[in-house]
């Protein structure tokens, strides 16, 4: 056996997303397994590998670890991703919990019903621009430090760049009025482990096709 985590999902961003930018950020390589169709998945439930029947499934440290949350907090933990003491474990919670909402929007938006797409899309864009990015704009204008909490790099950073570079690909100056966030864009995207997960060639996966949508539609439904 190599180690390495392995990541068990579509050959796709979805919801290991989150948990590729996070081993990286962390600088662990990690392998991965892809799904390609219904039976794939059927044989990893037959198998008892997912304890919900749901993706994504990590392998790790001798377990099968499923749902994602769970899956970000051990990997955060276990790499000092997540703060010095409870206090900043809470902050860094509260604003990893409200970005995988956010994140929710935007991963869930090429899959929507070609009549509801337009209403998601506007909602999608007004939750970003008014409930969610103001709030991180003021939380650096406030203490004036390079990461969101405690002055520390933490899972919070790579989640809130992870949405900032997604956001900007449905919309490319949907930053245009929070100076920080773009500072902070940059400030992240320049940590030497992120700065190799940015480079082509990584494990980073490109947003989804139109034309992929069915064949991951066919997997899970
Ligand atoms: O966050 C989590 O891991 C879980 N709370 C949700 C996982 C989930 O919904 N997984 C989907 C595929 S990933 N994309 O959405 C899944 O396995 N759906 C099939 C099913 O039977 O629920």
């Amino acid at each position: 056996m190599s180690g390495k985590p392995k990541l068990h999902y579509f050959n796709g961003r979805g919801r290991m997303e989150p948990i590729r930018w996070l081993l990286a950020a962390a600088g662990v390589e990690f392998e991965e397994s892809f799904l390609e169709t219904k039976d794939d998945l059927t044989k990893l439930r037959k198998d008892g590998s997912l304890l919900f029947q749901q993706l994504p499934m990590v392998e790790i440290d001798g377990m099968k670890m499923v749902q994602t949350r769970a899956i970000l907090n051990y990997i955060a933990a276990k790499y000092n991703l997540y703060g010095k003491d409870l206090k900043e474990r809470a902050l860094i919670d509260m604003y990893g919990e409200a970005l995988m909402d956010l994140n929710e929007l935007l991963l869930t938006h090429p899959f929507q019903p070609a009549d509801k797409k337009e209403q998601h899309f506007a909602n999608m864009i007004d939750k970003a621009t008014n409930r969610y990015f103001p709030v991180f704009e003021k939380i650096l204008k406030d203490h004036r430090q390079d990461f969101l909490v405690g002055n520390q790099f933490s899972k919070a950073d790579v989640q809130l760049l992870e949405i900032l570079l997604m956001a900007e690909e449905f919309k490319p100056d949907i930053l245009a009025k929070f100076p920080l966030l773009q500072s902070f864009k940059a400030r992240i995207s320049n940590i030497p482990t992120i700065k190799k997960f940015l480079q082509p060639g990584s494990q980073r996966k490109t947003p989804i096709q139109e034309k992929d949508v069915p064949k991951v539609m066919k997997i899970f439904y």
